[in-house]
């Protein structure tokens, strides 16, 4: 049955509600019990909206973790989760506390930059509403925000190519996309890996849906070579197997460099940090045109290993449409693409939404995470690009045809794209918060 969009959200709103621990929000009730550091962001834009102190809160929590040379880890592990409910464990990562201004334990590596978009939203609900407290808040935040933002455009971009290099798949957030394959395939297996057991795989109906185990034996041996190279960032770069420059982490960069300069004008920031902002905002585009593949519409990743570019086709390829402010050419080639049948035009889709890999890849798998499915959160950076190059009508096609799928699957983390089947972990966090921004647009005074 479907639900009105009234009900729609408070749902949404009850999904964050189940997953609040308090300080932070779990990405979803089982499968993930700690902090994560996207998801987190994309919940705060989500109760940015009705709820902006606690949108600052979350960020708070997750900035409270920062390391001291600006980069934000993508785990905070939550001493309430249950010992052994998540792999890798704090025991893997071995950090050592002073790196990190937090009390809790933290994994060595980042994820996409995507909380100064959430900042600047927080930050105009408080200035709509009148929120002192929420305000406050971020004005404290910004400094730490400048930091993590100063930490990518120098560490992970050490010759200045505008792009930012990760050093693990878990990185990308799109863990295992069909892009990493053939990096992942040359990197040999730590032969003194231990065995570990796979409590992610008890969460989901069927282990399809997950990385498979030469996946997460590779997943486990970089994480073990980054804690040798002591997680410095000139020592990983010198002798580390996986260095990919990854174009969707730029393109949300680039975005996210825009909006903290807003916000750092708002904020009468030190003039040199908008300097700053604007030029690596820049740098970031003139990175992405590089990667710019005019024959298959989309940018491709570059690994750095064998300098050789990415050809697999997927979601990350709209990096150019999510950066902002793209030339008007590349925007268009980039709808046409979208709208092709490699992507929203592929044959028998339930939805014309953008399954995460092009179903006319080989290695395409409908029902495997990051290989195929559909996730909203991938929709939702589409959407604000589309926004921002103000193609007003196919935004408005994706947002409302995201809340179909959604109205009709669940709060689930990825749908099948042809049968729209919900998959992975129900009551995903962040697809209920970009639920919530998409129907605010619909019902801006519910609070
Ligand atoms: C590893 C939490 C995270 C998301 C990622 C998604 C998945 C973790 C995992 O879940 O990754 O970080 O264990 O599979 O790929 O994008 O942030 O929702």
């Amino acid at each position: 049955m479907r639900l009105s969009l009234k009900t729609l959200l408070v749902r949404a709103k009850q999904v964050l509600e189940r997953n609040d621990m308090g300080t932070f929000t779990k990405p979803a009730p089982s499968l993930y019990p700690h902090q994560w550091s996207w998801d987190s962001a994309f919940i705060a834009i989500g109760l940015a909206s009705y709820n902006p102190l606690r949108a600052a809160k979350e960020l708070r929590h997750l900035f409270g973790a920062q390391w001291r040379d600006g980069r934000v880890p993508h785990i905070v592990f939550s001493p309430q989760a249950e010992a052994g409910s998540y792999l890798p464990g704090p025991e893997w990562w071995g950090i050592d506390r002073n790196r990190s201004f937090a009390r809790e334990a933290t994994s060595g590596i980042c994820q996409p930059p995507v909380h100064a978009l959430a900042a600047l939203r927080i930050w105009r609900a408080a200035q709509r509403t009148g929120n002192e407290a929420a305000a406050a808040a971020i004005r404290i935040l910004y400094p730490r925000l400048f930091a993590w933002h100063r930490y990518l455009a120098t560490c992970r971009d050490p010759d200045d190519t505008g792009l930012v290099t990760i050093y693990h798949p878990w990185e990308s957030g799109m863990d295992n996309s069909p892009r990493w394959d053939t990096s992942l395939a040359s990197i040999s297996v730590d032969p003194e890996l231990p065995h570990y057991d796979r409590p992610d795989l008890r969460h989901v109906s069927d282990q399809e849906e997950r990385p498979d185990k030469a996946d997460y034996d590779r997943y486990l041996s970089l994480v073990r070579s980054l804690r040798r190279a002591g997680y410095d960032d000139k020592h990983i770069q010198s002798q580390h197997p996986f260095q990919m420059q990854d174009v969707l982490f730029t393109a949300v960069t680039v975005a996210a460099n825009g909006a903290l300069a807003e916000l750092a004008r708002a904020l009468n920031a030190p003039d040199e940090h908008q300097v700053a902002l604007r030029q690596w905002g820049e740098r970031g585009r003139t990175g992405l045109l590089s990667r710019w593949d005019p024959q298959c519409g989309l940018a491709l990743d570059q690994d750095v290993m064998s300098n050789t570019p990415i050809s697999a086709r997927t979601v990350a390829g709209f990096a150019p449409l999510i950066a902002t402010n793209m030339p008007h050419g590349i925007i268009d080639a980039q709808i046409r693409r979208l709208d092709s049948d490699w992507f929203c035009a592929a044959p028998d889709l339930r939805w014309p939404l953008p399954p995460s890999t092009s179903p006319s890849e080989s290695t395409y798998s409908a029902r495997r995470y990051w290989r195929g499915p559909i996730w909203p959160v991938a929709n939702w950076l589409i959407w604000e690009g589309l926004r921002s190059a103000n193609r007003l009508q196919r935004a408005e096609q994706i947002r409302q045809h995201s809340l179909e799928q959604i109205n009709a699957g669940g709060f689930a983390e990825y749908f099948e794209p042809h049968s729209g089947q919900p998959l992975g972990s129900q009551q995903q966090s962040w697809t209920a918060a970009v639920a919530i921004d998409w129907l605010h647009a619909a019902f801006p005074q519910s609070a």
